[in-house]
């Protein structure tokens, strides 16, 4: 089943056109049939030749029903777009136009009715123009009759062609249901209707009605005047539902699929076409078929964050029409040489769940982050946002394509993650400091210093930390250094007494021995930090290396061996193990020609 929306202007023959398609009455009220005008919207359906079934929402036209109009286009991913040929392009014809492009819809037909009655050729080209510059682009126009019949065989061909380019709905989707309609019928009790745009529904599932957040048993299901077990989007779905009472629906609710959807208060949006003066700072917000208010507060851009007055099931990437309610139809430009209609502003939401602005700058920031993402932001994007996010909470968000968890239920960004497995490393390095004789930290206290939402995520952390390991519930350091052995410590500091003199020039085998240090003995030093060893018995001081270089950056440079040695007071003996060392912490580069120079970028490390 497709579901495919009317759009046009009042009285071009929308609903006359339904009622020739399909045989159906589409305006439903006593008042609309002696008005001659639809209110309301209208339901109407068709088989075509190849057993497709087509569901159309028939929309009011005149300027007062706008609201019901977007409540039907809302959530439909098609419209029949009708102007009358005798009438030709009129200012509602321009606002749902504008409406439709807000909503990003990209399918279409254009349909010239009333063509008994005047030349159509006009309204098509009029009308094919203003189109072509909106959503829908280039769509096939037909011209009919309701009245004599002309044109409705090669309209059901272009609608045939239409429901083929209809992209496939996801059957796995989650469920999100906007009530169009609630009323009872005795014996059955309490029925909604609304479109199903993707997903299945079943007889016996329980759905949350939104905004109550209330459960509701689906007890029948009913798709176009026929009992169904399951419906699989996109349908028109009528659903008789346990547990409630006709008093408590109501349009612009939404029945979901429990735990798919969050009910958003603050969404971030990006607004796609923003006029000279922006959106006004309070705006009716539509989606599907619900209308609410929302404060506006442009963060930069296009980027907006909106504060609903009562919360919505969204995801990110839902299409939200927001609409000045003070804008005068006077500014109205039916002509078309303006591109959006006064008020009318489409938006692509972004975040459902923004974090507070509280910082300076903040809002700059997200504005700045949120404009480089796209329509249907990604697990990645939200991530990145939070630096840790639930799994769950994406998945309620919207968001499917979801990476590699760091833990069970946990998402990371990965540079966030990087920096939070230092501070552990950190913290636990500190906490063994102050506390030698403690078994190491508890995981518990490692979580609240971190601020971390769970234990786990600190567990996990220990294991992305390189120097931490979580034993029982317990955090130590992997290598912790011991004191050397006290006369180990005293020949050293001797050693390094000489050092202070001739920081470069190593002391040789004699003094070693008088020293009684033996080879390991300096790996022992070295290991623990006391010495620099640059060869087996060729030591200097902790940080001679990064000295050495400092004095070495103020040589003409490449310089040689020579003058190397000459700047440092050096020997040739401790010379070029020293520069070798260099050259390893890449202070230092080695030319073909044996010279060397100071790595440039590199002394931005001193
Ligand atoms: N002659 C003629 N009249 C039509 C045609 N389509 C609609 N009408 C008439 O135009 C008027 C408005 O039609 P309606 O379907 O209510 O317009 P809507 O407001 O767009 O739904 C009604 O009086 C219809 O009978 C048509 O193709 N030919
Ligand atoms: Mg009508």
């Amino acid at each position: 089943m497709h579901v495919i929306a009317t759009a046009g202007h009042v009285d071009h023959g929308k609903s006359a056109l339904l009622r020739a398609l399909t045989g159906m009455e589409p305006d439903r009220w006593a008042e609309e049939k002696r008005r001659g005008m639809t209110i309301d919207l209208g339901y109407a359906w068709m088989t075509l030749a190849s057993g497709e079934r087509l569901a159309f929402v028939d929309v009011p036209g005149h300027s007062r029903f706008v609201p019901n109009m977007l409540a039907g286009v809302g959530p439909v991913p098609a419209v029949l777009f009708v102007v009358a040929a005798d009438g030709g392009w009129m200012p509602q014809s321009a606002e749902h136009l504008a409406a439709i492009d807000a909503l990003g819809i990209s399918r279409g037909v254009l349909v010239v009715t009333r063509a008994d009655l005047a030349d159509p050729s006009r309204a098509i080209a009029q009308a094919a123009a203003q189109i072509r510059r909106s959503s829908l682009g280039d769509v096939r126009a037909v011209a009919v009759s309701a009245i004599t019949g002309a044109g409705l065989p090669e309209l059901i061909g272009a609608l045939g062609e239409l429901a083929g380019q209809l992209p496939p709905a996801d059957p796995k989707a989650p469920v999100r249901i906007w009530v169009d309609r609630a009323f009872s019928i005795t014996g059955s009790g309490t029925v909604v209707t609304g479109t199903l745009p993707a997903g299945t529904v079943r007889r016996g599932d329980e759905l949350l009605l939104v905004p109550a957040v209330r459960p509701v048993k689906v007890r029948a299901l009913q798709a176009l005047g026929e009992n169904a077990t399951e419906l699989t989007g996109v349908a028109r779905a009528a659903l008789n539902l346990r547990g409630i009472d006709r008093t408590q629906l109501a349009r612009g609710m939404a029945l979901v699929q429990p735990g798919r959807w969050r009910l958003a208060r603050q969404v971030d949006v990006r607004i796609s076409q923003v006029s000279e003066n922006g959106p006004p700072r309070l705006i009716t917000v539509h989606v599907g078929s619900a209308r609410t208010q929302a404060k506006v507060r442009m963060l930069g851009g296009a980027v907006a964050r909106l504060t609903l007055r009562d919360p919505l099931p969204l995801h990110v990437a839902d299409r939200v029409l927001l609409r000045d309610p003070g804008a005068s139809r006077e500014q109205a430009d039916p002509d078309g040489s303006r591109d959006i209609w006064p008020g009318l502003f489409g938006a692509v939401v972004l975040d459902v769940d923004p974090p507070p602005l509280t910082r300076r700058g903040a809002a700059t920031a997200a504005a700045a982050e949120l404009a480089a993402w796209p329509s249907r932001p990604a697990a990645a994007d939200l991530v990145r946002r939070r630096g840790l996010a639930a799994a769950a909470d994406l998945t309620a968000m919207g968001v499917t394509d979801q990476p590699e968890p760091v833990a069970a239920g946990w998402l990371a960004d990965s540079d966030h993650w990087a920096g939070l497995a230092a501070r552990l490393g950190a913290i636990v390095a500190e906490h063994a400091e102050r506390e030698p004789l403690a078994p190491g930290l508890p995981a518990e206290a490692a979580r609240e210093a971190l601020r971390l939402p769970d234990r786990r995520l600190v567990l996990a952390l220990a294991s992305a930390a390189p120097s931490v390991t979580a034993t029982a519930g317990v955090l130590t350091v992997g290598t912790r250094p011991d004191s050397l052995p006290p006369a180990l410590a005293a020949s050293v500091a001797s050693l390094l007494a000489d050092l202070a003199d001739r920081p470069f020039d190593a002391p040789d085998a004699t003094r070693l021995s008088e020293l009684g240090l033996e080879k390991r003995d300096l790996a022992a030093a070295a290991r623990h930090g006391a010495l620099l060893r640059l060869t087996d018995q060729i030591v200097l001081a902790p940080g001679a290396g990064e000295r050495a270089a400092q004095i070495l950056a103020g040589l003409d440079q490449p310089f040689t061996a020579a003058a190397a040695r000459a700047a440092l007071g050096s020997t040739r003996r401790t010379v070029i193990p020293l520069l070798e060392h260099l050259d390893r912490l890449r202070l230092t580069q080695r030319l073909p020609d044996d010279r060397r120079k100071i790595r440039g970028q590199d002394r931005a490390r001193f």
